[in-house]
């Protein structure tokens, strides 16, 4: 399952959201100020920022690589478009 982990109140909410309005399926991990310093998350993301998408193993840091990767993702299984009219966000 994607899990995004995020800090309140940072960049993290633009690939939340994108996640959000396309209705995929995700956990969003929110972490405490400092957690993502903390040796768990350092190995999961060695920048020790957020936001981090994970999906298994697998794992993309940075807000752009994360939209680029997640669309393709979205694109090649229904398309964004469709996902956004879906959502009553597109016309
Ligand atoms: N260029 C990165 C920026 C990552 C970044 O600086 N994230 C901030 C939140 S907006 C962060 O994790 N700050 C906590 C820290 O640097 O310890 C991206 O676009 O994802």
């Amino acid at each position: 399952m994607l899990k995004l982990y995020y800090l309140q109140g940072a960049c993290p909410l633009v690939p939340h959201v994108a996640l959000h309005w396309t209705k995929a399926d995700f956990e969003a991990v929110r972490l405490e100020r400092g957690e993502q310093k903390s040796p768990a998350f350092l190995a999961l993301n060695p920048q020790g920022t957020v936001p981090l998408l994970t999906d298994g193993d697998w794992t993309l840091s940075q807000n752009i690589a994360i939209l680029d990767d997640y669309f393709i993702r979205v694109e090649q299984d229904k398309g964004v478009q469709a996902a956004l009219k879906e959502q009553g966000l597109v016309g």
